[in-house]
């Protein structure tokens, strides 16, 4: 039974398989030295990544499609998300985890993050004014994943032409387990139809962030502000052409 085709079920059981599918809560267990340098925010903040990505790679396991060279170009949309939804009850907050939360008036001690640290409080506003619920969140993040690639992607091979149509199909359950979430909701059809856009609108928000995000530890890793090992390296160098790990000691 676990190998049923998540295309071939009812979008509530498709959504009650994400759900299942969801990584646990992680803790960063450190010591956080207060105050912050802007050494010791960049270790505490990668180090939570790097364990988050270990679950995020048994997460998209669970959603079949090519994982990891998905994963490869979205994997800091989906932290962002995640880091979003757990904020989302705590205006003026992030929540990285029980043990890491920051607040927009400690200040400036990393260069150049407040821009983006702003960027997630707006995009997380902007979740708790729609009243996100837990079965759109779960949506959402499984159409990044499927999403992240249709737009780069030629297929040359009949195999790459495969494995993109099934991602496709893949992507319209979620869609159908996404309209099906809002359909709970008691809304008139045009309600509906109006959050569907609004919520499937965020991720072009994210989209953005997470680029940004992007260039900001590409150059936090190559003024050495920070060693980024690792998973989270590899997920880099995916992303950068800056980003070999060969300008790096190990
Ligand atoms: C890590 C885990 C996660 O679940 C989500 C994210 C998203 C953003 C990621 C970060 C992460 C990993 C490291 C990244 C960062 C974007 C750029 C950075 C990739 O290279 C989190 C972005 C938000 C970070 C906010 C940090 C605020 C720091 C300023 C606050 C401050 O200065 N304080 C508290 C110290 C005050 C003492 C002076």
């Amino acid at each position: 039974a676990k190998r049923v085709h998540l295309s071939a079920m009812s979008p509530e059981e498709f959504i009650s398989r994400i759900m299942d599918a969801e990584p646990p809560e992680i803790y960063l267990m450190e010591d956080l030295k207060k105050p912050f340098t802007e050494a010791s925010m960049m270790m505490s903040l990668t180090n939570l990544a790097d364990k988050e990505l270990v679950f995020m790679i048994s997460w998209a396991k669970k959603i079949p499609a090519d994982q990891i060279n998905l994963l490869k170009c979205c994997w800091l949309e989906i932290l962002m998300l995640g880091l979003m939804w757990r904020s989302v009850d705590h205006p003026g907050k992030l929540i990285f985890s029980p043990d890491f939360k920051l607040n927009r008036e400690e200040g400036q001690c990393v260069e150049g993050i407040m821009e983006i640290f702003d960027m997630l409080l707006a995009g997380t506003s902007r979740f708790r004014e729609l009243k996100l619920q837990r079965e759109e969140y779960v949506c959402l993040k499984a159409m990044i994943l499927l999403n992240s690639n249709l737009c780069t992607s030629s297929p040359q091979t009949a195999e790459e032409l495969e494995s993109r149509n099934k991602l496709l199909r893949l992507l319209d359950s979620v869609i159908d387990a996404l309209v099906w979430a809002i359909s709970k909701m008691g809304l008139t059809t045009q309600q509906q139809t109006l959050r569907l856009g609004h919520l499937t609108m965020l991720l072009s928000h994210i989209r953005h962030v997470s680029n940004k995000g992007m260039d900001h530890l590409s150059t936090m890793k190559r003024k050495n502000v920070v060693l980024v090992y690792d998973l989270l390296l590899e997920m880099l160098d995916a992303n950068t052409s800056s980003g070999s790990s060969s300008s790096q000691p190990s």
